[in-house]
């Protein structure tokens, strides 16, 4: 099954003929090594055909999948544009989205499956065939599961839409150990407003009135619709209020930018909160009727005054105040933005329970401009009885340390400290797919010993990231342009809940395959076939089985819309918490002996030469996937430390200057970029340089790497990593 193809007005081309000429470009590809690249528009050996093709696709540069249409001539994709039907992105594709058609000609592709020779890291390998690379990878696997139980290997994929099917592989393997990147992702956030609110909330960017941003930026790190709707929304008059020690573009497009210390954001909400409190200007309709907790919470936050906070924050009190009466009188059209990576401090969770709590005040729930339910598309998970193995241990790898950690997304940080040091049981094999931690994880060195305690490590990727670059066996994948996916669902506020499903607009370059053909290959030597007898065709009907004619509206338009009322649907309905009710005072928390309201800690000072390094992206760079992307290496070819101008000084740095920084997990040595866009004790560089791969042509070489300086702690509450806590010296290299 195919997406069919979109009429557009430089005509199109049958099905069938698109078929022929893809075809005849693989064969091509195939014979000529690199051919593909050959294939491509201009080249002197072809004759380009006046046509093109018009194909639906989904963009795999980041986890917002905006649907995209695939310009396609000759069986090569020339451009990709947006999908105009695709509300969530309001008909964007982004700059990065723009470049994607770069990973299917990128010279830097793995081409075939390749085994280490030579020393972990050496960059000695062997190809392989297919069949020998599946073979080697299904015994590696069945000797750790004799040897050590099917536990001893851990499963780990990024996001994407074929990650369902290694964790489907994991489970019938019979591993409990999965984990997503998403213990360095938002992990946090989402344990603190799941405990207020009992779900994840939707912000209604476009009609809000007045955003308060904290450690969130918007127009640099886009998330759809979010990033378009709020910058529509200013448009119409929305105050938009960002609390960042770094001047980023969303600062600069604010109408106040406060350059908060690092670590007090929580000290500001609880101001907010006693001012709306002991002003009486909280919602007391909404707070009486759902909300738990109003009389715990107006005594706890007596203290918290708006100066006290000034003193932990240095953002004035006057103005705390101010924007706490701002968003009450702008209520309920006024929000705390929950953000989304929150893989910021040991009290993570909290921070963002005081974020919620400051919204359950504002009484914004359920209402437009505030914070709304997610809505369900309706899609299936296909459910299947995975075998059960005895002489399994217990329990996760990472079970029993943070206490209320997500299963499904377990914590990077602890699976790793339990690996290396072999308890509660061995691991010895590590599987990874999409997901890149030798850079995106805190503590490079770290993430290298465990890789050394290993007997086996695999990864699929496309290109030789720094993790296929010390795995054992790296694999070839075929990246989102080539392939055909299961169905996603998306949420998008009043943008729409929507289905997108990918379908491949171009054929695999050289030898990679998908995810699914490399699990069903693997099952199949396993004896385990019998999981994954079905096609991704098949898959998505079970997706679909209860959207009668949403695969037709699919391949007619690229998304499939199945509308739902977006406000007003909590009237008459109880909360996913405890008391039924939003909770200000979580009696769970108090049970389980962690603090039932958020307790504000101090963050630790820095002495002179001493700084709070922060992690944070821009607009042409995602983690540290697409920093060897050839067309977007031109914006951002190399990191450099952002440092201010007052700490340079005393320091002897001058712009330019190779610095090194150094932390209690490591060092790096830099370029010093001197700028007022950081405060004086806080200094920040991008992620993904530095890298240690040599198989990255673009950026081999090029910067340094922060997860080698970044230090490894983590929210006690929901384990994930807590990149921000790391107190780095930066000192000026001798001459
Ligand atoms: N220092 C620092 N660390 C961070 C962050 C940060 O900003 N700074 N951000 C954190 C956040 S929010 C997140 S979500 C995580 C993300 O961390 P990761 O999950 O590691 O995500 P990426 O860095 O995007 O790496 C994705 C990998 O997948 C590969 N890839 C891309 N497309 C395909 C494909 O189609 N198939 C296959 N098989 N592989 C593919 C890429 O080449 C790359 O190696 O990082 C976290 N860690
Ligand atoms: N272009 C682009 N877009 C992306 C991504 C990408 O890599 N590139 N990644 C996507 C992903 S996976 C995610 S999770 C989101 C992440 O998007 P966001 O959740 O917006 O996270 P960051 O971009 O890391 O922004 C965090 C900001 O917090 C600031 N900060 C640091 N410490 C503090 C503090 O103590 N208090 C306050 N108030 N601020 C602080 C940092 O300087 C930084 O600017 O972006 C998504 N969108
Ligand atoms: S935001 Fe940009 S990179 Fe992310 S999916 Fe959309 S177009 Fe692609
Ligand atoms: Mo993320």
């Amino acid at each position: 099954m195919g997406s069919e193809m979109i009429n557009d007005s430089k005509g199109s081309i049958s099905r069938r003929n698109f078929l022929k000429l893809s075809g005849a470009a693989s064969i091509a590809a195939a014979t000529a090594g690199s051919g593909l690249l050959d294939a491509r528009p201009g080249s002197a050996a072809q004759e380009t055909s006046p046509v093109f093709d018009s194909k639906y696709g989904v963009c795999d540069m980041c986890f917002n999948r905006c649907s995209l249409i695939a310009r396609v001539r000759d069986g090569v994709v020339e451009k990709l544009d947006p999908n105009p039907k695709f509300l969530k992105s309001r008909g964007m594709l982004c700059a990065r989205g723009n470049a994607g058609v770069r990973q299917l000609y990128d010279p830097d592709r793995l081409k075939y499956p390749l085994l280490r020779k030579g020393a972990r890291g050496e960059g000695k390998w062997q190809r392989l065939t297919w069949p020998e690379a599946l073979d080697y990878a299904a015994e590696k696997l069945t000797e750790i599961a004799e040897e050590y139980s099917r536990c001893g290997v851990v499963f780990m994929a990024g996001s994407d839409m074929q990650s369902t099917f290694i964790h489907r592989f994991a489970e019938v393997f019979g591993s409990y150990n999965t984990l997503s990147h998403e213990s360095m992702c938002l992990i946090a956030g989402t344990r603190g407003f799941l405990d207020t609110f009992g779900e994840v909330p939707i912000p209604d960017m476009l009609y809000t009135k007045y955003v308060v941003m904290a450690g969130a930026n918007r127009f640099e790190s886009l998330v759809t619709p979010d990033s378009i709707d709020l910058m529509t929304a200013i448009k119409n008059g929305c105050k938009l209020v960002v609390l960042d020690p770094r001047y980023t573009k969303t600062a600069a497009l604010s109408d106040e930018w406060y350059p908060i210390k690092p670590g007090t954001d929580m000290a500001v909400m609880l101001a907010f909160a006693h001012v709306l409190i002991t002003e009486d200007l909280y919602d007391k309709e909404f707070v009486a009727e759902k909300c738990y907790g109003i009389e715990q919470l107006s005594e706890y936050v007596k203290p918290f005054t708006p100066e006290w906070a000034q003193e932990q924050s240095q953002i004035p009190a006057a103005d705390i105040r101010r924007m706490a009466r701002e968003m009450a009188s702008h209520a309920p059209q006024a929000m705390i933005y929950p953000g989304r990576r929150s893989s910021n401090y040991e009290n993570s969770t909290q921070i963002r329970r005081s974020y919620a709590i400051v919204n359950a005040l504002l009484g914004n729930w359920d209402r437009p401009g505030g914070l709304t339910a997610a809505r369900m598309v309706g899609l299936k998970s296909p459910s299947f009885d995975a075998p059960f193995y005895e002489n399994n241990p217990d329990d996760r790898i990472d079970a029993g340390v943070a206490k209320l950690m997500f299963e499904e997304e377990g914590s990077f940080k602890i699976a790793r400290d339990a690996i290396i040091k072999g308890e509660p049981y061995p691991v010895k094999g590590f599987f990874t797919y999409k997901t890149n931690p030798l850079q995106t994880a805190a503590n490079r060195r770290k993430t290298m010993e465990m890789v050394e305690k290993l007997d086996f490590m695999c990864t699929v990727d496309i290109t030789m990231s720094d993790t296929a670059w010390l795995a054992d066996l790296v694999l070839p994948s075929q990246c989102a342009l080539e392939r055909s996916d299961p169905c996603s669902s998306q949420q998008g506020s009043s943008a729409c809940a929507c289905v997108v499903m990918r379908d491949a607009v171009a054929p695999p370059a050289f030898e990679s395959k998908s995810m699914f053909w490399i699990v069903k290959e693997l099952a199949g030597r396993m004896a385990l076939g019998e999981y994954f007898d079905f096609t991704v065709e098949e898959y998505r009907e079970q997706q679909l089985a209860e959207l009668p004619g949403a695969m037709d509206v699919l391949l007619k338009d690229g998304v499939y819309y199945n509308p739902s009322k977006l406000y007003g649907v909590y009237e008459g309905r109880i909360f996913k918490t405890k008391s039924k009710k939003i909770e200000l005072y979580n009696e769970r928390y108090e049970q389980m002996g962690l603090d039932p309201v958020p307790v504000y800690r101090s963050p630790r000072d820095t002495d002179k030469g001493e700084f709070r390094l922060v992690v944070g992206r821009n607009a042409v760079i995602t983690q540290s996937s697409s920093q060897n992307n050839s067309l977007l290496v031109q914006f951002q070819p190399d990191n450099d430390l952002w440092i201010h101008p007052q700490s340079a000084g005393e320091l002897g740095i001058r712009h330019g200057d190779t610095v090194t920084v150094e932390s209690k997990a490591g060092r790096q040595r830099i370029r010093a970029r001197v700028t007022e866009r950081t405060r004086p004790d806080t200094v920040y560089m991008h992620t993904g340089f530095g890298v240690l791969s040599k198989g990255l042509s673009n950026v081999r070489g090029k910067g340094a790497c922060i997860a080698e300086v970044l230090e490894d702690y983590m929210d006690d509450i929901s384990g994930n990593m807590a990149m921000h806590e790391t107190i780095v010296k930066v000192s000026k290299e001798a001459a």
